[in-house]
């Protein structure tokens, strides 16, 4: 196409280049990242910070993350969903991960039905945004999910089998179906699904599927879909650089061990879950982000394999597992329990550079004699000066403790630091001192209230 596009000559020949001001990011993000294997807590931090924020956005993951929000009689699980979600007056986005439509619809539905106090989530279509290049999980990667997994027998990853790899594989092998391509011309959307569909079934002969029942599903959905769907780049830009204030938040899903690039591969997802994810998910620049909240658990869990040098296969950590009810949100697998591992959170520190910390579920250590707090790995003898990016030396590594006497009270009745006892101030000045992040909220209780501010 050719177009001709006129423009006024400046006194560019008689003068210097005009100096052109840069206008500052006018309302940076505030970033909430899990800093160990999930499951820290960080749905319930969000949840809170939500209550005063205008935007919330997810920006990787998909249905298998699990994030719980409990607010007097509500217990909300969140999959796909921003936390956010819950304040009426909060947007609440889906930026470029990976997005199963007819479970996104029943999520919402399930939450507009509600009864009880908060009432039913009955706004969601109003505040709900999904971008258009969120890339969409179809049942075929969900079943080849499974039969990866399968197949991979004893080396199973233990995934959550929600299609999260497989349609993470369509994108990366550029054959992806995106939100976009359904809310285009139906016959692009046919043309690309057929493609795809084939190309799998070639792969996998033992994949069933119904591709022009699926179609039909996807008409469907087409309609109530449109209405959500936004170019986030062009909707995310704009309100970073609003004069209005907007109070933005992510939530990140995941957490920092199970990134792709960074966590503890292949035992990982397949996202960006650290920093980074924010602006590959949102199309907003580095220096959008401002505050970054990680979240620790005051002891550590993993769902699903892979090593875990401080996990207790033990009495300690089935005391963990019952009194921390640890079970997958999504799947209700049991989670794995060890000690606090600083490692862990120093490495996730230097890959997020954390502004503040929320240390969770301190109250689940509640009645231990004593804690141990994993802070450094030797390795051949050798202290590694940071998490290694290797599995196999990371099964050999061996783990130093310090040890810290523990606290009989019960602390979740606790609402401010005095309040606490003094060994489990004790504890959380260490983990400070150790990470010199501070910490400015500590978890004492499931409910939106439980929680201590600093
Ligand atoms: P996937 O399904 O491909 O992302 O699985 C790959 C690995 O990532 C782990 N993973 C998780 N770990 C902790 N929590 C997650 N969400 C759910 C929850 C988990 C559940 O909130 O409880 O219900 O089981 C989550 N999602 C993925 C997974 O265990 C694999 O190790
Ligand atoms: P997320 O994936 O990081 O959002 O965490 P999950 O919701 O998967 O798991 C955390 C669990 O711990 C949920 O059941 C929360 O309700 C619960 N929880 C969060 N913070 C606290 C806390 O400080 N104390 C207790 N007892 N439970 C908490
Ligand atoms: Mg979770």
């Amino acid at each position: 196409v050719n177009m001709s596009v006129s423009c006024s000559i400046t006194n560019g020949e008689n003068g210097p280049l005009p100096k052109i001001r840069r206008v500052p990011v006018q309302n940076k993000v505030t970033v909430v990242l899990g800093t160990q294997w999930g499951d820290e807590g960080k749905g319930k931090v969000v949840d809170l910070l939500a209550t005063e924020a205008d935007i919330v956005c997810r920006v990787q993951g998909g249905n298998n993350a699990g994030h719980t929000v409990v607010v007097k009689d509500q217990i909300y699980d969140f999959h796909l969903l921003p936390s956010g979600i819950i304040n009426k007056d909060c947007k609440a986005v889906i930026g470029n991960g990976v997005v199963n439509i007819p479970e996104l619809f029943s999520e919402a539905r399930k939450n507009e039905k509600k009864v009880g106090f908060p009432p039913g989530l009955t706004w969601w279509k109003e505040n709900l945004i999904v971008s258009d290049r969120a890339h969409i999980v179809f049942s075929f990667h969900q079943q080849i999910d499974g039969l990866l997994e399968a197949m991979k027998g004893h080396g199973k990853l233990g995934t959550t089998k929600k299609g999260i790899g497989p349609t993470y594989s369509s994108k990366a092998g550029r054959m992806g179906l995106r939100v976009s391509d359904l809310v285009g011309s139906e016959a692009g959307f046919e043309t690309k699904f057929r493609a795809l569909a084939e190309l799998y079934q070639q792969q996998f002969p033992d994949l069933q599927i119904d591709i022009e029942a699926q179609l039909e599903l996807y008409k469907g959905y087409k309609a109530q879909l449109q209405p959500l769907v936004k170019d986030v780049v062009h909707y995310m830009n704009e309100e970073i650089n609003s004069t209005e204030k907007k109070r933005i938040l992510v939530e990140g899903a995941n957490a920092t061990m199970l990134d792709i690039d960074f966590g503890t591969y292949p035992y990982v997802t397949s996202s960006n879950c650290t920093v980074g994810g924010v602006c590959t998910g949102l199309g907003i620049p580095p220096n959008s982000v401002g505050d970054v909240v990680g979240i620790v658990k005051a002891y550590t869990t993993r769902v699903g394999s892979g090593p875990f040098p401080t996990e207790q296969q033990n009495s300690i950590g089935q005391t963990m597992q019952k009194v921390g009810h640890e079970f997958g949100v999504t799947t209700g697998r049991l989670r794995r329990c060890g000690w606090l591992d600083l490692m862990i959170v120093k490495y996730s520190h230097v890959l997020n550079n954390l502004t503040s910390i929320a240390v969770t579920k301190l109250d689940i250590l509640d009645g231990f004699d004593e804690i141990k707090i994993g802070v450094a790995y030797k390795h051949n003898g050798k202290t590694l000066p940071l998490f290694p990016a290797s599995l196999e030396i990371l099964s050999e590594v061996e783990v130093d403790y310090v040890t810290m006497p523990g606290w009989s009270v019960p602390t979740s009745e606790c609402r401010r630091y005095e309040d606490l006892p003094v060994n489990a101030r004790n504890y959380i000045n260490k983990i400070q001192e150790i990470l010199q992040v501070p910490v400015k909220w500590i978890g004492v209780g499931q409910s939106r209230t439980a929680i201590i501010k600093l």
